[in-house]
């Protein structure tokens, strides 16, 4: 054959792993391990473009490792529970169970196309029944450990799905996939207690040196520690409602109290409630605000608004001045103590806010250089540093001290009794609610007993298995209205009780499934050997959009387990790489619907559509998306170049941490250089010395310059992937390949040269193997090779081989420089001086004289005394 057929030998090379067993990890601990994994994927349907370049490098990893002699895990499981299995549930009529198992089953088609070096024997699903009874263990431990808690908290209703969201999923007040107004509701619901842990995941983050920078600042921020004063405002007599006679603010800023000019209130806070209740005006503010939503980022653009209360503050420390109090749409329930002071001067909103409702902007805090008597604040507050002015005993002082010159002095004053202000730590971090009013997730396993209370399902009466004969003709939770499922007897006092309906957020599955693929089938939720050698994670892979959450909860959840003894361990992930997204160009016919990239044809330069040849808008390279059809198909590309093509375009050219763009022009290339791999074995098994000769004694310089270049290959290599610069270790790769492919040309080649031909081919093989293992699996064997190279070690760089070892030497004829010559490094006394005499200058300098002596220094000079 003149080409090679990928998607025929692909099969083949799979079967042969597969039959040789090479993937499954060992649990033994005589070799050291090597835990790499890519986020599992949630069975949607398909395989997208996103999967294969992060499972592409997850295999290079894993392959790579397994060649440098480490026991390597390489797992994959699914992601299984969640709403769309649902949703199709209700559109098409079919059990979410059947729908998920039947992607499962696609989609396991499709990696296994893909070539990648995954141990299967462990794959787990998170619907698995194995799978979240063991998580409704786990989540009895918490409640026993005092991590689970109830709580009634205002939560984000999406009216359509008919589920609590979280404040992540509300954009721009509506259901992130409902698209639905969101409600604001009071609502019991289970949360884990993330909250105690969140010092610890802060300072922790320190100690993740092989995460991005950027990942731990994102945390870093969304936990969100504050250091300030909580500060207590005296309501003026008469002013406020009964039972308030003070209002507690949360401030990081005490420094700038003497520009303050308002307080604000939640919506939600007691005093507002308190005054709605009386006051309709006030209702009916309060009511406009609880329908936005309650994420911080949506209360940054909110236009802010407030409603005069009437009630009046006295101002702490300026005497006889009183402050007005609002309820403000910008003030969050959740945080703090849900009311502030506010200095429009130094804060954005509280500017927005003054200048809305004519109230004083009154700059304390001078920038530096600014002059006291013209600085001004105009569209933008202040928010730097600086020396207070305008503030009393506060004047001449920096931030830092005014701060502190503030709390103490708030603090040793007292209001009824107690301090008037106290220093405070806050962590903008809450609880996790983990409630969800939905069908396909972990039942929670706890009853409700009228006589009892609440109570945990007991060890023997697990798992609480969801029933499978639901319906969901009607909105809401199946659950909820399952005829039998729902009553139980209660286990403590035998009385007639019902099941909590709620599931689990299905982060909970994706928060110590990495744990679970260490003893996947064990009926503990982990057995104490088994992640005891593989944890932790020394290679996690994922995209950065599971920058906060997911790796947040899996650090938190990681720290349960270590409290209920189901790990040993904190930090579930040594080192994290978030990879670029892969993107396409986009594509809208005459009427402006997108079009896919297969429905494009370019013809005399122009875009047209393929069948009716209509012309056609080239749009912006994007993400790949299906709602902007710029997607293409792996199977397709798969199927018609072969799995090892894709890969190969995934890690070339564009650093893996950037997008990359999928471009017709790029997989062709690939594919183009592919088939050149396999022409050059081919070519090299023939004029190649045979498979394990020897490499012969004296090597003359083309052969010596290719072994070099091979070695500098297989150095360069090495580094490159231990470093996860895919994108490099291919252009050395290429490299290589260009001089395989000149070294091929040369006429009547040494003994030498053969040798050194076959070794740069092996070496070629060897060091792609990691990225196109098919197609290196058939190279190896065209070289007339034994066994697979999957079962190679790893080529090793011959270190004498990497210096350039020749050197140059100057050649002087009585103490005259005459010439100069390059040898050998290590070259014999007697060589060198003979390659000394035999230049022709240097030979005419001594024509007719008798040389008397030649003096040597080895690598610098030589020194014809004539
Ligand atoms: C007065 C002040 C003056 C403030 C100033 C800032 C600048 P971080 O750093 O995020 O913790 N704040 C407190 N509780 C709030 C709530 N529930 N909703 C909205 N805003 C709230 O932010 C702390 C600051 O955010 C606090 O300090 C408070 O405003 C505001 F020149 O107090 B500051
Ligand atoms: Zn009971």
């Amino acid at each position: 054959a003149d080409r090679y057929d990928a998607p025929a030998r692909e099969k083949h090379w799979q079967k042969a792993w597969d039959d040789k067993g090479l993937f499954e990890a060992q649990d033994d601990g005589a070799r050291p391990k090597y835990y790499v994994l890519e986020m599992f994927p949630y069975p949607s349907g398909r395989i997208h473009m996103g999967h294969v370049r992060n499972y592409t490098m997850g295999d290079v990893v894993a392959r790579f490792m397994r060649a440098r002699g480490y026991n390597v895990l390489h797992p994959m499981g699914w992601d299984a529970f969640g709403l769309p299995a649902e949703n199709a549930a209700i559109e098409r009529g079919v059990h979410p169970g059947k729908w998920t198992y039947d992607n499962i089953a696609t989609m396991r088609g499709q990696l296994k196309s893909m070539g990648l070096s995954l141990d299967w024997s462990r794959e787990i699903a998170t619907c698995d029944l194995e799978y979240y009874h063991q998580q409704q263990k786990l989540f009895l431990d918490m409640l026993a450990a005092g991590l689970v808690d109830r709580k009634t908290r205002k939560v984000n209703w999406d009216p359509v799905d008919n589920t609590v969201l979280a404040n992540e999923q509300v954009i721009d007040g509506r259901g992130w996939r409902s698209g639905a107004l969101v409600e604001q509701r009071e609502q019991p619901e289970w949360v884990f207690k993330i909250t105690d842990y969140a010092q610890d995941l802060l300072d922790a983050l320190e100690t993740l040196e092989r995460w991005p920078d950027k990942v731990r600042l994102m945390q870093a921020n969304w936990i969100g520690r504050s250091e300030g004063l909580l500060l207590k405002f005296e309501t003026m007599a008469g002013s406020s409602p009964k039972g308030f006679e003070t209002v507690e603010v949360f401030t990081t800023r005490p420094d700038t109290l003497f520009g303050a000019s308002f307080v604000a209130i939640a919506p939600d806070h007691a005093l507002a409630q308190a005054i709605a209740s009386s006051n309709p005006d006030a209702r009916a503010f309060v009511e406009e605000c609880q329908r936005h939503g309650t994420s911080a980022a949506e209360i940054e653009t909110l236009e802010k608004k407030g409603f005069d209360t009437g009630v009046r503050v006295a101002h702490p420390v300026i005497e006889g001045a009183e402050l007005p109090v609002y309820i403000a749409n910008f003030i969050l329930m959740e945080y703090g103590t849900g009311a502030i002071f506010g200095c429009p001067a130094h804060d954005q909103r509280d500017l927005e806010f003054a200048r809305a409702y004519g109230l004083p902007v009154l700059p304390v805090v001078l920038p530096p250089g600014a002059d006291p008597k013209t600085f001004e604040i105009g569209n933008e507050a202040y928010t730097g540093d600086g020396t207070l002015f305008n503030s009393d005993f506060l004047d001449g002082l920096a931030v830092v001290d005014a701060k502190n010159a503030m709390a103490d002095r708030l603090e040793a004053r007292e209001i009824g009794g107690a301090p008037q202000g106290v220093r405070k730590t806050q962590f903008r971090l809450r609880d996790w609610g983990i409630s969800r009013q939905r069908y396909w997730g972990c039942p929670i396993p706890m009853i409700h007993c009228e006589t009892c209370g609440l109570v945990p399902v007991p060890d023997e009466d697990l798992p609480v298995k969801l029933p499978e004969d639901v319906t969901f003709d009607v909105p809401g939770n199946p659950l909820d209205r399952h005829p039998t499922w729902k009553n139980v007897t209660c286990p403590s006092c035998g009385g007639a009780a019902t099941r909590e309906t709620d599931t689990m957020d299905t982060f909970v599955d994706s928060s110590w499934y990495f744990a679970r693929f260490c003893s996947p089938r064990a009926n503990v939720p982990t057995d104490t050997n088994a992640v005891g050698y593989w944890l932790p994670v020394d290679q996690y892979i994922g995209g950065v959009e599971h920058a906060i959450l997911h790796l947040l909860y899996a650090r938190f959840f990681t720290r349960a387990m270590h409290k209920t003894g189901h790990v040993a361990l904190d930090e579930p992930f040594k080192g994290l790489f978030t990879q670029g997204m892969v993107t396409h160009e986009t594509y809208k016919d005459e009427n402006g619907k997108w079009l896919f990239p297969e429905d494009v044809a370019t013809r005399d330069g122009k875009s047209v559509h393929v069948s009716t040849g209509a012309p056609v808008t080239v749009g912006a390279v994007e993400s790949m998306s299906k709602s902007k059809k710029n997607v293409v198909d792996p199977d397709s590309i798969i199927g018609t170049y072969g799995a090892d093509t894709a890969r190969w375009f995934m890690l070339s050219d564009t650093p893996p941490e950037r997008d990359i763009e999928w471009t017709t022009g790029g997989v062709d290339g690939a594919h183009r250089f592919l088939q050149r791999i396999w022409r050059l074995a081919g070519e090299a098994a023939l004029t190649g010395t045979a498979a394990g000769t020897a490499c012969p004694a004296n090597l003359d310089d083309d052969a010596l310059a290719l072994r070099r270049a091979t070695h500098k290959t297989i150095a360069a290599v090495t580094s490159a992937v231990e470093r996860l610069r895919f994108n490099s270790a291919v252009a050395q790769i290429y490299e290589l390949a260009g001089t395989l492919s000149s070294a091929l040309q040369a006429e009547a080649p040494t003994e030498g040269s053969k040798f050194a031909i076959r070794e740069a081919a092996e070496a070629l093989v060897r060091l792609a193997a990691p990225m196109v293992p098919h197609l290196a699996e058939e190279c190896w064997k065209i070289l007339g090779n034994q066994g697979l190279v999957a079962e190679q070690a790893w080529p090793e760089a011959d270190s004498s081989l990497l210096t350039e070892d020749t050197v140059t030497i100057a050649v002087q004829v009585n103490g005259k420089r005459r010439g100069e010559l390059t040898i050998a490094r290590d070259a014999a006394k007697e060589d060198i001086e003979a390659a000394a005499l035999a230049l022709a200058p240097v030979a005419r300098a001594i024509e007719g004289r008798e040389i008397r002596k030649i003096v040597v220094v080895p690598q610098r000079i030589v020194n014809v005394v004539a």
